[in-house]
């Protein structure tokens, strides 16, 4: 009989609590990303093991027997399966199902993290520490784990499980103790919850009150922002389209003081003149649709969602379970709260009827050359009334373009193609100035008070990595975002760590890490770069998406993650899997065409927002504006192209996290039909690969996570000292107290200016100390009760 029962292995796997082994150092030969403790099962003697399935699925099986290499297992439905045992891959002690940190688990391969994560998402419990990664697994369903019950709870500290609010109440701790700025750095695929995460967080955060109501008010951002920035796309019905950074600040007293959005705009608007089939464009157009009360509705001359060509393109109009209406009064609710007065909210109406209108703007062609003009019909009319210009004036605008040729100024008509694109581009920048304008109007309403400390945590949620059967210039832009922060996440997790460790003289074996270093210098090279290259294509007049295509085929196969494609493709391998973009579009998109012309006509309109929009515009673009924007042959255009504005709001956006301690939360989609219960194993293994959360647990495990300067850790629990030390100098007084708490050797390094500790030691100090101030307050006042 082989078969022998025992608990643990002696060689190979880690074994979290060999506290035999004062240094478990991390293998240098950890080259393989995907596990490599993962390691044969070979010659060792084991009851549960984990076997991969033809489907790639994994099962847990018993082991029967083993000879030689081959082994015997019983999977759950009975059958019987001889494997190789170097296939076979060690499973945990059923004490250790279902931890709230994967670092607990003695054998950390994927299975068993896969099967710990499953083990508690059946129960409900969808976080999971990772290290110090909080890992968050969409439920797609109501879960029993919000509100103010468990608010107070875990501002208590009675609930201690994984959870937003407990990463939310270590940033506010860690704010007050380090007095440094602190993020929330939220990612995850497009439907993995990040954008619901965000919203949990900010409820923790506002329970912490403010006064005057502005907690409630920075929650009522949400609402609105969601109803202009989200849209149902085919993987989530309230899919972000912009980024968003909310930096909340805090007064002297730990309350909020004020709040501040910056947003990542939404470069890409184009999802409001076109989008596809069965998804819609922003929720805020069929909420206006739908909910606009009779005179609003009068007033605006508005008709069904059904009756807007904008609308009717993807013949989507309702979402499941949503109530547009219900929802539109939210909005207005909302807009009230921040402080939008209801002049400049009819003003915001009148503006998206108008967009919906110019979509209805219909041309006829007027002589032989195809030169159009637009019908003089009921929504020509309508836009003009709407947004309060001439409808002469309109029509000119739509339909013929300034130029200046020399001193001269010709007017050129306009095909039925360039009108149509003029259109386009006219309803595309009134929505996005719309945008940036509310956004404007709740940074002024959230304007942080005097009282101000300065310190405060933000919290980042922007569109998650998307990856389509058809890829286009919005999932470029999108997905060109993520490996950015991807990198802001490898850089904190495990550069900056390792180099802090080398610093500081700290004995430290190296865990190798994806770096996506290549891919970002494929777009961000210069000038051979996806980003470069766009840029310049955008500005030759001859320039088509084809020739885009070839060109980047020409400088960029060398990159290992590039690929040229069939005629206009071509394939980037991200961080997080190969994406095809289909380059048809892209040209157009990155131009950002806004005419002069209709520049002037929206500066010449009755209706005050127009009036502002142009004048952002115009001082947008670099120099005093003569002649189109884009000159016709000319390269040196006067605007930024819409990718080179993204970039720099995204390089804005991540300098403000570079000064802030991050705490990351990464969210995992386990299925994607939306649907509740549904954990497809390969899907989570694909994004917890992508996203680095194992290789974190293995360095924070095989590492000190904790760290303080001597200085720091001295002045912070010296006073806790019984005895008092003949030096002064931080480091004795640091090691007295290490003696006097009788922390392991094994559980901290001394290094030349901080000190190292191990997951969970600085916990046990921390209790001693706020239980000491504690009893010294006590004392303090009893002390007082009997002077008075
Ligand atoms: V995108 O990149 O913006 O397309 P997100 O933001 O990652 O995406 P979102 O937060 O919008 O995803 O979540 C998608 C849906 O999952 C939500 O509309 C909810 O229906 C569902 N969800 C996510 N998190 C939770 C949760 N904690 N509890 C209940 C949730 N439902
Ligand atoms: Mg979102």
């Amino acid at each position: 009989n082989n078969i022998v029962v025992e608990d643990r292995p002696s060689v190979g796997d880690e074994d979290l609590d060999s506290a035999a082994s004062p240094l478990p150092s991390v293998s240098a030969s950890h080259t393989d990303r995907r596990w490599s403790d993962t390691t044969s099962y070979a010659g060792k003697k084991k009851l549960q093991s984990w076997f991969q399935l033809p489907n790639g699925n994994w099962e847990l099986g018993k082991i029967l027997s083993i000879s030689g290499t081959e082994s015997v297992i019983s999977l759950p439905e009975g059958k019987v399966l001889k494997v190789k045992s170097e296939n076979l891959v060690s499973a945990n002690p059923d004490i250790l199902d279902g931890v709230d940190d994967l670092m607990q688990l003695s054998y950390l391969n994927e299975p068993s993290v896969l099967y710990n994560l499953h083990y508690r998402y059946k129960q409900d419990m969808i976080y999971t520490k990772a290290g110090p990664v909080l890992v968050a697994i969409n439920p797609f369903k109501k879960v029993p784990l919000y509100g103010n019950y468990y608010i107070e709870a875990y501002k208590s500290k009675s609930i201690e499980s994984p959870h937003v609010y407990a990463i939310t109440d270590t940033a506010i701790r860690e704010m007050i103790r380090d007095e440094v700025n602190q993020s929330i750095i939220i990612s995850g695929e497009s439907g993995a919850g990040k954008t619901e995460t965000a919203k949990i967080a900010m409820q923790y955060l506002a329970a912490l009150g403010g006064g005057s109501g502005i907690e409630y008010e920075i929650l009522k951002t949400n609402p609105i922002l969601e109803a202009f920035g989200n849209a149902k796309t085919s993987r989530n019905d309230n899919s972000s389209r912009f980024g968003k950074l909310i930096e909340i600040h805090f007064s002297e007293t730990g309350k909020i003081s004020g709040a501040n959005i910056q947003t990542c705009k939404m470069t890409c608007v184009s999802r409001v003149v076109q989008c596809a089939e069965g998804e819609r464009a922003y929720h805020i157009f069929y909420q206006l649709c739908v909910g606009a009360p009779p005179a609003l509705r009068e007033k605006l001359n508005l008709m069904s969602a059904k009756e807007y060509k904008y609308l009717r393109q993807s013949s989507c109009y309702s979402i499941n379970g949503v109530d547009d209406a219900e929802q539109f009064r939210i909005v207005v609710e909302a807009l009230d709260i921040v402080h939008v007065s209801k002049e400049d909210q009819e003003s915001v109406f009148a503006m998206l009827a108008a967009v919906l209108w110019l979509g209805n703007v219909s041309f006829t062609v007027i002589d032989n050359e195809n030169h159009v003009e637009p019908v003089a019909d009921e929504g020509l009319i309508t836009v003009a009334k709407l947004i309060g210009c001439d409808i002469g004036e309109l029509k000119l605008a739509l339909s013929t373009r300034k130029m200046r040729v020399g001193n001269d100024t010709i007017v050129q008509n306009l095909t039925l193609s360039q009108a149509t694109d003029t259109r386009d581009a006219l309803a595309k920048s009134i929505y996005a100035c719309l945008f940036e304008w509310l956004v404007e109007q709740i940074n002024k309403s959230l304007a942080v008070g005097k009282r101000r400390t300065g310190r405060s945590i933000s919290i980042l949620d922007i569109y998650g990595f998307e990856s389509f059967d058809r890829n286009s210039f919005e999932q470029f832009c999108i997905n060109y975002a993520n490996e950015r922060l991807q990198q802001h996440f490898n850089r904190h997790l495990f550069k900056l760590e390792q180099e802090e460790y080398i610093q500081d003289g700290i004995d430290w074996a190296k865990v190798d890490f994806e770096d996506n270093k290549d891919c970002l210098n494929l777009f961000e090279k210069k000038p051979l770069g996806l980003l470069s290259l766009l840029d310049e294509e955008s500005t030759f007049p001859n320039g088509t998406d084809l020739t885009f295509a070839n060109k980047l085929k020409q400088h960029l196969n060398s990159n290992p993650c590039f690929r040229g494609e069939r005629d206009k493709s071509f394939t980037v391998s991200h961080y997080a899997g190969e994406v095809i973009y289909d380059t048809t579009g892209f040209l157009e998109k990155n131009r950002d065409l806004l005419h002069l012309d209709s520049i002037e006509l929206l500066s010449s309109c009755s209706c005050h927002l127009p009036q502002i929009f142009a004048s952002n515009m115009l001082s947008q673009s670099n120099k005093p504006v003569v002649g189109p924007l884009y000159k016709a042959g000319g390269a040196d255009s006067q605007k930024l192209s819409v990718a080179t504005k993204f970039k720099g709001q995204l390089f804005q956006l991540m300098q403000r996290l570079e000064s802030t301690t991050p705490h990351f939360i990464r969210c995992i989609k386990p299925n994607n039909f939306q649907s509740p219960g549904l954990y497809e194993q390969g899907l989570v293994l694909q994004q917890l690969r992508c996203c680095g959360v194992l290789e974190v647990v293995r360095i924070s495990r095989s590492g000190f996570p904790t760290r303080m300067s001597h200085q720091k850790f001295a002045r912070r629990y010296g006073f806790l000292l019984l005895e008092s030390v003949a030096s002064q100098d931080p480091l004795s007084v640091s090691v007295a107290i290490l003696h006097q708490f009788n922390i392991l050797p094994e559980m901290y390094q001394v290094g030349y200016t901080k000190l190292f500790f191990r997951a969970g030691q600085i916990g046990m100090l921390e209790d001693t100390r706020n239980r000491t101030l504690h009893g010294i307050l006590r004392v303090q006042s009893c002390f007082r009760g009997h002077q008075a």
